[in-house]
């Protein structure tokens, strides 16, 4: 490790709310409905297509492996980037909606870490529009800025589980991997944030559990709050029962020993 904690970076998707199942999979069908398309993505085969990371990425390996018999008519990356614009428009209606919750301890977390001087990045698959309309929806209008950095999207050129977009947010942080916890959700961040160099609590979600979180600092359920403990599921949280600044800086110089 190179010194004390200095900045959380975090996953958008899964790991600060639960936007796959009910959120971008629905607004996925929503545009695929627009488009006059008779694809429907059940939450299983969502579950299979979340090993692409990427909207755009995912159609393609839908239309690959799914549809092969669809034969998309002019320039397929225009196609599958109108759908992909659509499915966003549809994503941001079901947050503004309240239709996705963020999940537990992420606002309490954020409060805290904001409080005790820790530096606050994203690092996520997802793009900028997508992350502030959720930030704004679900913690506060201000909350986008209370993020000094936020890589998102295509600004890399390749997405998760490759480490682009970390060193990206660690070059714009000015920081080293190890002055720095990566917040993760699945088996493609994890690998990210690891290969990035930074060491990495997991939360779960459904969609992750089965994922392979070797190289996790710590896998839990969920950040939990006060009156909702948390269950470790891989490494140690000593005898902290929800995650909060002190456990991360626990956690933390922990790493340094490991
Ligand atoms: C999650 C993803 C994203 C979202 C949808 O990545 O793979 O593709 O499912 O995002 P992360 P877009 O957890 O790293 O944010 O459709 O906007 O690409
Ligand atoms: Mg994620």
């Amino acid at each position: 490790m190179n010194g004390t904690l200095q900045a959380l970076i975090f996953d958008v998707d899964g790991t600060l709310a639960d936007t796959e199942r009910d959120g971008h999979r629905v607004a996925f069908n929503r545009a695929f409905a627009a488009a006059g398309l008779g694809w429907d993505w059940s939450v299983d085969v969502y579950g299979e297509l979340l090993k692409v990371s990427g909207g755009k990425e995912r159609i393609r390996r839908y239309l690959h492996e799914y549809r092969p018999d669809v034969q998309v008519s002019g320039d397929t990356d225009a196609y599958i980037a109108g759908l992909h614009q659509a499915k966003n428009r549809f994503y941001g209606e079901l947050v503004a909606a309240g239709d996705v919750p963020l999940r537990p301890g992420v606002k309490r977390l954020v409060l805290e870490a904001r409080v005790a001087g820790l530096r606050l990045a994203i690092a996520t698959t997802t793009s900028m529009e997508n992350v502030t309309t959720l930030l704004e929806h679900c913690i506060g209008p201000g909350a986008p800025r209370w993020f000094e950095v936020i890589g998102a999207g295509d600004v890399v050129p390749v997405k998760k589980p490759a480490p682009d977009i970390y060193h990206l947010v660690l070059g714009a942080l000015r920081l080293l991997p190890g002055q720095c916890l990566a917040l993760e959700d699945s088996g493609n961040g994890l690998r990210a944030a690891r290969t990035a160099g930074l060491p990495t609590l997991v939360t779960v979600s459904d969609y992750t559990r089965h994922d392979d979180f070797q190289g996790a600092a710590v896998v839990l359920d969920h950040l939990g709050e006060p009156e909702l403990p948390v269950r470790v599921l891989a490494g140690d949280l000593g005898c902290a029962p929800y995650v909060d600044v002190a456990a991360l800086r626990a956690l933390h110089a922990g790493q340094g020993q490991a």
